[in-house]
């Protein structure tokens, strides 16, 4: 109502337009939910669900001040009395009351000498007990962070309706830095970024902080994540100047008690474009002071700095190979710079060259693996998942588990460059999980990815997990409402790789939605399946990166015409008569090898999964498969399984429509439609193009592309997102009618 008493103050606004006014607050329910509020909606509960947890939630006592004890103390008193709908102020120590801090900041946790020492710095306790003859509930950790941490996982209980009359809950990370890359330009533009425009308004900090940037962090701390870089890993040169460092520190102070340290992402060019050196060769002695000087300056200001991201000699960035020097080189002359201050240099391995004839799969591995025991302990190698670039299914980067010596971040896309984009519901920690549980092998069976990542396998003390941001500025965030899931969902797993991605949406489901079983049970098979669905309408049994040039929306199996010959899709897919995949096997590129023996075993002979199968081998068209079908009927239906997929979802939805409100379920249900549009889209264009390989009918059942390929391959998308100064291809001919792709345009050849 706070709009309409806004309203009721201006005496002298015309009748007319107040009564416009009120029935368009009557129209609108007070509390539209348009999912502004993420995961932290804290929208009242059913009144029998405030009955059983209020007397169990009457306070809050916190002693001692701290910007991370105010920040869990302001989350616990706004999460409660939303909740609760009543409300629940800092008091003093009474029945239900929920006691916060840590040993030195409060005397009352001091008292209870609570188990924390194995808990580290930001892991937290949460318990029912007895103090001075009331019952309450203690959050109690080491740090401050913790406290908060703690504050969120016990709103986390009764926002997902658990009981919390007894707790005795005691939890800490796996892996130490948690952290998400923005892909943001300093234009306010986002590289692959679906959302909108950039949260940060470099423009006007440090004068003005949008309050976005602490819900933002909110959010981010609710999930555990610890860490953000702030711009694109194709670095701008201008992020280390001075003024911008202003306003990075401004940021930092912001996002500071939600225990969130800020990483920029910097270009090794650096000393010459801003040193007016004459190189940038890490072994020059006046390349390693200037990076010490720029680095001391930047912790003058920011003294909790996390440190740099950097992406060196790969799609065009400068890097050491410039000079003849390694990788390693060039990371330790940063983080020799940054060692002193305790920040951390992130090296991306994502690196391939159009001037190496290697298979593109092979030459991450190829260039760091050798380089094993070189890298400065401060330095991560930040390695995506799969070998070729966040695809629907890779098999997982076989540099894990091939650098015991090194320190080793897995990085995740959560932005879904290469999955649909914002219409399609790809519910991504499935696919994480898929990666996190691989056993690599490499000290036999039970060496997984989890436990490269966490550093158990090879004893390192240090650990980090990585997303690609899907952040914009959007009121919802993230784009899409499920796309919120897999900020929610990378914060959780990172936290703890154990938790199971049907957990963290049921969590998710019903912070963000609604409680009620009816709702999680149909939703959650739905987000389960909604990967595999992508898969199989978009690149099924192995098949990979055949989207359109560019912006990588919608088909383009057939695109063969660009300079950097493995970037093309038919450089991946190798279509021809005899049949179809990438020979990956020791008679083809022999990336097979670079896994370890069992598994390039498993993976160059026959008994490789179905799902990796044309990843690592051609296979003839009628090749007979595991199921005893030909490898082209086996496709076709993969293509058609994942469009019924994607209509099983639409029903699904369908009927969830009593379960929420009408914003939300509405802006789901129409970009389901556009999913389950573009997945025939991709379907038919697919099969349109590789029988003119295979020449086979199609199999019983199954119907044929309505139009011949040529349409398919007109269709052009003259500025997909996420390609920040793109130009689009020049006006050829006036487009026929928008075709029933929707969004896609017809120019004809
Ligand atoms: C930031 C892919 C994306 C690029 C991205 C690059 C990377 O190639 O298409 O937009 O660049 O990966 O991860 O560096």
């Amino acid at each position: 109502m706070e709009g309409l008493a806004r309203w009721s103050m201006r005496k002298k606004a015309p009748a007319c337009l107040f009564v416009a006014a009120i029935l368009s607050l009557l129209a609108v329910p007070a509390s539209a939910e348009d999912g502004y509020d993420l995961w932290l909606r804290y929208r009242p509960m059913e009144a029998s669900a405030q009955a059983q947890y209020r007397p169990l939630a009457t306070t809050v006592v916190s002693q001692g001040a701290a910007p991370s004890l105010d920040a869990a103390k302001a989350e616990l008193t706004r999460g409660l009395s939303g909740l609760l709908d009543k409300p629940v102020r800092s008091g003093p120590v009474t029945d239900g009351a929920v006691v916060i801090g840590t040993p030195v900041s409060s005397p009352l946790i001091a008292g209870l000498n609570l188990p924390l020492n194995s808990l580290g710095k930001e892991g937290y306790l949460i318990r029912s007990v007895s103090l001075d003859g009331h019952a309450v509930t203690v959050i109690a950790a080491n740090g401050d962070i913790g406290v908060l941490y703690g504050s969120f996982a016990f709103l986390r209980l009764i926002q997902t309706h658990q009981a919390i009359a007894h707790l005795d809950v005691a939890s800490a990370p796996r892996v130490k830095l948690r952290i998400l890359n923005h892909w943001d330009n300093l234009d306010g533009t986002i590289e692959r970024g679906y959302a909108g425009h950039s949260v940060f308004d470099w423009q006007k900090m440090p004068y003005y902080m949008d309050p976005r940037y602490a819900v933002m962090a909110r959010a981010d701390a609710s999930v555990g994540i610890n860490g953000i870089s702030l711009n694109n890993v194709s670095a701008d040169v201008w992020m280390l100047a001075p003024m911008y460092i202003g306003k990075v520190s401004a940021l930092a102070d912001v996002l500071r008690p939600y225990g969130i340290r800020v990483y920029l992402s910097i270009k090794f060019s650096a000393p010459v474009e801003l040193g007016k050196l004459k190189t940038a060769d890490p072994a020059d002695p006046a390349v390693q002071a200037w990076w010490k000087k720029e680095v001391d300056g930047i912790y003058r200001r920011i003294p909790d700095f996390g440190g740099f991201v950097v992406k060196a000699n790969s799609e065009g960035q400068p890097g050491p190979r410039d000079y003849n020097r390694t990788q390693a080189d060039g990371a330790n002359v940063i983080a020799d710079a940054l060692k002193p201050h305790g920040g951390t240099v992130f090296w991306r391995a994502f690196v391939y060259s159009e001037k190496d004839p290697t298979d593109r799969a092979k030459q991450a591995y190829n260039e760091f693996k050798p380089l094993d025991g070189q890298f400065r302990d401060n330095v991560f190698v930040q390695t995506k998942n799969g070998a070729i670039d966040f695809q629907p299914r890779e098999p997982t980067h076989p540099m894990f588990g091939a650098m015991p010596k090194t320190n080793l971040a897995l990085e995740v896309q959560l932005t879904k460059e290469y999955l649909g984009q914002t219409t399609h519901l790809v519910y991504l920690p499935v696919l994480w999980k898929e990666v996190l549980d691989w056993d690599t092998m490499a000290k036999g069976k039970g060496s997984t990815v989890t436990r490269v990542i966490d550093g158990s396998l090879e004893g390192h003390d240090n650990s980090a997990m990585v997303g690609v941001s899907n952040i914009g500025d959007d009121r919802n965030w993230t784009g899409a409402q499920f796309s919120q899931a897999d900020w929610y969902g990378f914060g959780r797993l990172a936290w703890d790789m154990n938790l199971s991605a049907e957990e963290i949406a049921r969590e998710w489901l019903g912070m963000t939605f609604s409680n009620d079983p009816a709702f999680i049970n149909a939703v959650v098979p739905m987000m389960i399946a909604s990967r595999e669905a992508v898969v199989d309408y978009m690149t099924p049994l192995g098949l990979h990166h055949l989207m359109a040039t560019g912006h990588h929306y919608g088909p383009g199996p057939w695109v063969d015409d660009l300079p950097r010959p493995e970037q093309n899709p038919v450089y991946f897919h190798q279509a021809d008569a005899k049949g179809l995949g990438f020979d990956r096997t020791p008679t083809g590129s022999d990336a097979t090898s670079q896994y370890a023996p069992p598994i390039a075993r498993l993976f160059a002979g026959p008994d490789i999964p179905d799902r990796y199968l044309l990843w690592f081998h051609h296979v003839a068209w009628d090749h007979k498969m595991k199921s005893g079908r030909t490898l082209w009927d086996e496709l076709v239906l993969h293509y058609d399984r994942g469009i019924d997929s994607v209509r099983q979802m639409r029903r699904t939805w369908d009927a969830m429509k009593p379960f929420i409100d009408a914003e939300r379920w509405s802006q789901e249900s129409a970009f389901l439609a556009i999913q389950e549009k573009e997945a025939q889209w991709w379907r038919d264009a697919s099969i349109a193009y590789f029988e003119t390989f295979s020449h086979m009918p199609m199999p019983d059942g199954h119907a044929p592309p309505p139009h011949d390929l040529a349409y398919y391959k007109a269709i052009y998308i003259p500025y997909g997102p996420g390609r920040p100064g793109y130009t689009a291809a020049p006006f050829r001919n006036l487009p026929k009618d928008p075709d029933e792709n929707g969004n896609a345009v017809q120019i004809p050849e």
